[in-house]
Order: structure tokens, then C-alpha cells, then sequence
């Protein structure tokens, strides 16, 4: 036992840079709502309006879908028991049935504009990009993710926390645990935290601007109900607005080389107080513009 305390100890001198390199952050303890559970089959809790919409229309359809089935197999059913040789051996020779095919015509029609009916409001707010609060831009990489704050000048990466840059090899190690453990995180988070993450106020409009430098990358909130392929040479965007404060995980959803397994994106929510403080302290640690530039060359 005090030989494994004693490694930590060791390791978290040795690896714990991107501990380390966070001192001051002012972000704090945060609780994790937005990441996967063991056996879990539903969605992440939803944490913003669009997550709400996406995850009421999987209901919803999932409803529509089920009538449908079992009316199929019904049908089956009843054709199978109602029309084999034994039971009608001297089947009629009829073809068509109109009004019977008008209803399977007309049927379909009538569900999927039902369908569509609530769909695609869902999917033109999401596509809609409204006028942001913050304007974030996030560049995918092989293997990792970058964050820009426009409005501020800076910029900064974000690894997974035990990944290759921040000492690691993927695996789970003494080490990974220990910076895992020194950046507020457990054993469950490894392989969804990273050392650094993307802060953004509770309650405000976040415009994200997604693109990739390498190979096509995908930015993905499951709790959020974001998803936007970063192509590169291409700017998409995206927005949310986040509910609840909390920590919230995600990770790249394009197939982008051996470690695209390894590229989580961290998300803190924080209270807007928080978020003022964290951006004084992420202007000085990344070298932003400091805040009198930036308001007077915004004012002019
Ligand atoms: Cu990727």
C-alpha cells in the first residue's frame, strides 16, 4: 500500500505536467453529467434544448416503429394461418385490389409526413445557427483537440489524459491514475477526460466552429445533441446552449486514424462568475489579448 502511494506520489511529479501546467485554473470541481454509464442502453441526460427535441423524437418514432412492426407480423400471422393449403386449398385468382392499394400508398405517405412534421423543425434549430454569445473554434488534429477563443487571442490543445503528449500510451497506468485523480477525475472518466477542456458560461448561446488540419474529424456532445464533421479547409458550425452546470464528455465520431479512439473532448459548464475568472486566467496562462484590447478594438 505505501509502496503505491509512494508511486503516485513519484508519478505525479514526473506526469503530472498537464496537472501541472492547469495550476490556478479557477474552474474547480464540477459534477460529471454528460458521460456514458456501464450496461447503460438510453441517452446521456439531456442538457440542452436540442438534446430535449432529439431525444423525444427517438421516442416518438421508436413508437411509430413498434405499431408497425407488430402490424407486419400480425399480417404475416394472419396470412400464414388464414391462407396456407390446408386451410384454403382452392385459393382465388384475382390480382389487383385498388382501394387496397391506395391504402398502403396513401398510409406511408400520411406517417412519414407526420414524421416530418416534428423532425424537421428539430433539425432546422439545430442547423439554424443563431446569433452567439461566444464564438468558439475547435480544430480536430491526429489525435487530439484544439480550442480557440477568437473574441480573446488565445488558443490551447486538449489531450486525452494519458495519451502519448501528456506521457502515456493509451493505457491505464499507475501514472494515468494519478493525473487522472490530480485533475478531478476517477478511474471511470480515463479514456473521456482530457488535461485541458473547453469552458463555456451556463445559459448563454455557444456558437462552436468546427474544422480539422489532417483528416476529417467529428465534434460530439452526446448530452448536448451535437455532432459536426471538422473537414479540412471547411468552417461548419454548431451551437448549444448548456443547461446545467457540469462536466460533460464527448468524443470524435469520424473514423480518423489508429488513435481516433483516443481524442475525447472535455466540456465544463461553469456559472457565468466562473467563466469571467476562468478567462482572465486562460488570457495570462495561453497568452490572449488582455481584455482592454480586446473591448477597445471590439468598441471600434
Ligand atoms: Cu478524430
Amino acid at each position: 500500500m505505501r509502496a503505491r502511494t509512494l508511486l503516485t506520489a513519484f508519478a505525479s511529479l514526473f506526469y503530472g505536467a498537464a496537472a501541472l501546467a492547469q495550476d490556478g485554473n479557477p474552474v474547480g470541481d464540477l459534477p460529471i453529467i454528460g458521460a456514458p454509464t456501464a450496461s447503460g442502453i438510453g441517452f446521456q441526460p439531456a442538457a440542452t434544448s436540442l438534446a430535449r427535441d432529439l431525444q423525444w423524437l427517438d421516442g416518438m418514432v421508436l413508437v411509430i416503429i413498434t405499431v408497425i412492426t407488430i402490424f407486419v407480423i400480425g399480417l404475416l400471422g394472419f396470412v400464414l394461418l388464414r391462407y396456407n393449403q390446408k386451410a384454403n386449398s382452392t385459393p382465388k385468382t384475382f390480382t389487383h385490389n385498388t382501394p387496397l392499394e391506395i391504402a398502403w400508398t396513401v398510409g406511408p405517405i400520411l406517417i412519414l409526413m407526420f414524421i416530418g412534421a416534428f423532425s424537421l423543425p428539430i433539425l432546422f434549430n439545430q442547423q439554424e445557427i443563431p446569433e452567439g454569445d461566444i464564438t468558439i473554434k475547435t480544430t480536430g488534429y491526429q489525435w487530439y483537440w484544439g480550442y480557440e477563443y477568437p473574441d480573446h487571442g488565445f488558443q490551447f490543445d486538449s489531450y486525452m489524459i494519458g495519451a502519448p503528449a501528456t506521457g502515456g500510451d493509451n493505457r491505464m497506468t499507475e501514472e494515468v491514475r494519478a493525473q487522472l485523480e490530480a485533475a478531478g477525475y476517477t478511474e471511470d472518466e480515463f479514456r473521456l477526460a482530457t488535461d485541458t477542456a473547453m469552458v463555456v458560461p451556463v445559459g448563454k448561446t455557444i456558437v462552436v466552429q468546427v474544422t480539422a488540419a489532417d483528416v476529417i474529424h467529428s465534434w460530439t456532445v452526446p448530452a448536448f445533441g451535437v455532432k459536426q464533421d471538422g473537414v479540412p479547409g471547411r468552417l461548419a458550425e454548431l451551437w448549444f446552449k448548456a443547461e446545467e452546470e457540469g462536466v460533460y464528455f464527448g468524443q470524435c465520431s469520424e473514423l480518423c486514424g489508429i488513435s481516433h479512439a483516443y481524442m475525447p473532448i472535455t466540456v465544463k459548464v461553469v456559472s457565468e462568475e466562473k467563466y469571467e475568472e476562468w478567462l482572465d486566467w486562460a488570457i495570462a496562462e495561453y497568452g490572449g489579448t488582455p481584455r482592454e484590447v480586446a473591448d477597445a478594438s471590439a468598441a471600434n
